[in-house]
């Protein structure tokens, strides 16, 4: 039987919503989220299957101008994400207001031969009376295909999003095995919810400072449990008091956190332990930045 199927980019500026919206439209949380721009830094793949349709989300890190080495490389990433897709998704914050940079990503994407949908985001917190004169002014710009306005955390307008897609993809065979959610390995997914929580509790630079690296993942058949051992990488010395906190209550509380995360992902126990080691300005090092597991093709 053949499907509808085909990819599509999730494109837009640093904390639009982009995470939030991807994991909305698959229903599963594969992609991490936090308050703070550029939680996501290597574009990750969420799948949504049915009977009938197979649609290949991708989420890609925020817009932001690169300062380092791993900026780049997200950077890079973004490029590397629309090529080749059936449909980008342009997310902008409604509750921030569609500003002229947001104008300026419009332009960017438009007229590519790839139909362009633009999201509004964050509608539950956002005045509707507000939006409308700014939604007024993408009327008159060309190469919009379509504008939705979206609660990702609501899930509100969501199944909406996801039937209007349909038009912009083609028939064939599914691409993927009809119960895979994602293109990541669970190494990276679990590295990836001990930077979540890390984003989520700790200020300032120190979190977009921070690599995370498995030193074991391994399940104890006997025990049932799995045992995973993570280093935490941070670039500054100074970080790492900060991280580790009074008495360590923070790694605590980084740790019991991410444990719960890790345990919903694999659906299992955990037992985790966490180090913090220093490898001064990593995100300006090729050398450590793929070391740290970011792809290496992304860097050249
Ligand atoms: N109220 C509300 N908040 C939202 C919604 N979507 C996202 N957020 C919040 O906005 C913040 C950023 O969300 P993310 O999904 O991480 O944004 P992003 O675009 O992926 O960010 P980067 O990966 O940094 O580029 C988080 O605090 C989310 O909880 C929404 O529909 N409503
Ligand atoms: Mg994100």
């Amino acid at each position: 039987m053949t499907h509808i199927v085909g990819y599509i980019a999730i494109v837009g500026w640093a904390n639009a919503g982009k995470s939030t919206l991807l994991n909305s439209l698959i229903e599963q949380k594969v992609s991490i989220v936090s308050p703070k721009p550029q939680t996501t830094r290597d574009s990750i793949i969420g799948i949504w299957s049915t009977d009938d349709c197979q649609m290949v989300f991708v989420d890609t890190p925020g817009w932001l101008k690169p300062k380092n080495v791993l900026g780049e490389y997200m950077q890079k990433s973004i490029d590397r994400a629309v090529v080749g897709v059936d449909c980008i998704m342009l997310v902008i914050d409604g509750h921030d207001g569609i500003k002229e940079r947001d104008i300026q990503l419009i332009y960017k994407y438009a007229n590519r031969d790839i139909p362009l949908v633009v999201v509004i985001s964050k509608t539950d917190i956002t005045q509707p009376e507000r939006l409308m004169p700014e939604l007024a002014r993408l009327n008159g710009i060309e190469g919009i295909a379509e504008i939705f306005c979206v609660s990702a955390k609501r899930n509100k307008n969501i199944d909406v999003l996801k039937e209007h897609l349909k038009k912009y993809l083609k028939e064939g065979p599914p691409y993927y095995p009809e119960d895979e959610v994602t293109n990541k390995s669970l190494r990276f997914l679990v590295c990836e919810q001990i930077r979540e929580k890390m984003m989520l509790v700790l200020d300032n630079e120190v979190p977009h400072g921070i690599g995370v690296m498995l030193n074991k993942m391994e399940y104890d058949e006997d025990k049932m449990i799995w045992i995973i051992d993570a280093n935490i990488i941070a670039e500054k010395q100074s970080h790492k008091p900060i991280i580790l906190g009074k008495n360590g209550q923070m790694l605590k509380e980084i740790s019991i956190r991410a444990r719960a995360s890790i345990e919903k992902l694999l659906q299992s126990r955990v037992y985790l332990e966490l180090w913090v080691k220093v490898k001064p300005d990593w995100r300006n090092n090729q050398y450590l930045v793929t070391e740290i597991g970011y792809d290496k093709k992304d860097l050249d």
